[in-house]
C-alpha cells in the first residue's frame, strides 16, 4: 500500500515537495518521506528520443519513465457497485477462441515484451470501441460513482495503516486531482516527463484539461482520467471485465501475426491509421492525423476484427497484474486463458503495485518507444489517472 501527497499544486511530481508514505504488508512498518522516487507510468512512450524502430537500453529507461502514481488511499468504490444480472453485447464484438504467440518476436520490443510465447484463449466478447464519455456518463448517472480522480485522500484511512502518533499533513496536501499533459515550447528535452504531465487540481473525466474544460460535444470520445478501479467498476457495473492482456492482444491482433493492429505499414505511410502524435514530442504536434488530443472513437479504420482504437487514442486499462518477467515464466509452456502473474512487480520501482496498459495513446510517437505496437506493454499504479488512458470491457 503506498501514498503520495503533495504539499503543493505548483510542485512537478517526482520532485522535491512530494511526500511519499509507505507501508510493507505484514511487518507493520510505515514511514512518511519527502519524495524524490517518482513513480511508475505508461505515460507517453515519448520519453526517450532513441534511435528509431530500436530503442537503446537508455530509452528505454526513458520510457518507462516514471511519474507520481496518485495517492494509493483513496478507497475504491467498485466494491460498493452491483454486478448487472445480464449483459448486453450491443456495440460488442465476439472474438472466437484460438492460439496466438503472444509478445515480441521482433528487435523493436522492449525486454518485457520476450520470449514470444504461446497462449489459447476461449471466445470472447469484447467493445468494439473504447468506454466513451457517453456510456461513462450513463453508469454515474445510475450509481452515482466518484471517480478516483474527484475524491481527496482521507486521512482517516491513511492513517490506519500508518504507525501510531504520525502526524497529520498539511490539509492542503489533500486535493483531488489528475495528471494533464501539456505541450511544450520547441526545444524541450524528453529526459524530464514531469515537464509536461502535471498533476491539476479539477482534473477529472469531466473536466480533461482540468477546471475550465468540459467534456461537452465529446460524447463520443473515450472517457480518461479513470483509474484501474474506476475502470472495474464500471465493468461490473454492465456485468463485464476488464480484458486479461492476452485477450487484450489476441484482439488487437486481428488473426494477424503483425506489428500493429492494421499490419506492417509504417503508422506514417499512406492514410493515417491510428492517432497518435506526429511531429516533434513533446513542442510540435503535426497533427497529420487530424487530431492533437483524443480523437472520437471510431476515427480510424477497425482492425479485421471490427475492434477500433486498439492502437493509439488512449491507453487502455486491462486486468492482469504487471510483472516485468512475466513472460519469461511462463514460456515453454500453453498458457490457458491466462490471467496474468499473481503480484505485481516493476523493477524500476518495485514498491508500486501496477496494473497493466496497452495500446498507446495520442502521446505515442514512432520516434520513440511506438506504444501502438500489438506487443507493446506499459504499466500504471492503479489508483493513477491520466488524461490519455481509458479502457474497454470484455465479456
Ligand atoms: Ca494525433
Amino acid at each position: 500500500m503506498k501514498y503520495m501527497l503533495r504539499d503543493s499544486l505548483d510542485s512537478p511530481p517526482g520532485q522535491e515537495g512530494w511526500i511519499q508514505t509507505e507501508r510493507s504488508e505484514g511487518l507493520e512498518t510505515g514511514w512518511w518521506m519527502m519524495s524524490i522516487m517518482a513513480c511508475s507510468m505508461l505515460l507517453s512512450c515519448n520519453q526517450s528520443n532513441s534511435i528509431a524502430n530500436k530503442p537503446n537500453e537508455d530509452s528505454l529507461l526513458h520510457c518507462a519513465a516514471k511519474l507520481p502514481a496518485r495517492f494509493g488511499s483513496v478507497t475504491s468504490d467498485s466494491t460498493n457497485i452491483q454486478q448487472a444480472d445480464s449483459v448486453s453485447h450491443e456495440g460488442m464484438v465476439r472474438i472466437e477462441g484460438g492460439e496466438f504467440m503472444m509478445g515480441a518476436n521482433d528487435d523493436e520490443g522492449r525486454e518485457d515484451e520476450y520470449p514470444q510465447h504461446r497462449v489459447r484463449v476461449s471466445g470472447f466478447w469484447i467493445d468494439q470501441t473504447e468506454v466513451t464519455n457517453a456510456q461513462f456518463k450513463k453508469f454515474v448517472d445510475a450509481t452515482g460513482y466518484i471517480t478516483t480522480a474527484e475524491k481527496a485522500p482521507d486521512w482517516n484511512e491513511i492513517k490506519k495503516q500508518l504507525p501510531p502518533g504520525t502526524p497529520k499533513p498539511a490539509d492542503s496536501l489533500f486535493v483531488a486531482s489528475s495528471l494533464v499533459f501539456h505541450q511544450q515550447p520547441a526545444g524541450t528535452g524528453l529526459d524530464d516527463p514531469t515537464v509536461w504531465w502535471s498533476w491539476t487540481k479539477g482534473a477529472d473525466w469531466k473536466h480533461p484539461k482540468g477546471p475550465g474544460s468540459n467534456i461537452k460535444g465529446k460524447e463520443n470520445y473515450p472517457v480518461v482520467h479513470v483509474s484501474w478501479d474506476d475502470a472495474m467498476a464500471y465493468c461490473k457495473w454492465s456485468g463485464k471485465r476488464l480484458p486479461t492482456e492476452s485477450q487484450w492482444e489476441y484482439a488487437a491482433r486481428g488473426g494477424m501475426q503483425s506489428k500493429y493492429p492494421w499490419g506492417n505499414e509504417d503508422i506514417e505511410k499512406g492514410k493515417a491509421k491510428a492517432n497518435t502524435w506526429q511531429g516533434t514530442f513533446p513542442s510540435t504536434n503535426t497533427n497529420w492525423d487530424k487530431f492533437a488530443g483524443a480523437s472520437p472513437v471510431k476515427s480510424f479504420a477497425a482492425n479485421p476484427y471490427g475492434l477500433y482504437d486498439m492502437a493509439g487514442n488512449v491507453w487502455e486499462w486491462c486486468s492482469d497484474w504487471y510483472r516485468n518477467d512475466y513472460y519469461e515464466n511462463v514460456s515453454g509452456k500453453i498458457s490457458m486463458d491466462p490471467q496474468g502473474p499473481n503480484d505485481s512487480f516493476d523493477p524500476q520501482e518495485p514498491t508500486v503495485s501496477k496494473k497493466v496498459v496497452r495500446g498507446g495513446s495520442f502521446l505515442c510517437n514512432a520516434s520513440y518507444c511506438k506504444g501502438y505496437r500489438v506487443t507493446s506493454r506499459m504499466k500504471t499504479a492503479t489508483d493513477t489517472g491520466l488524461e490519455h488512458t481509458g479502457f474497454r470491457c470484455v465479456d
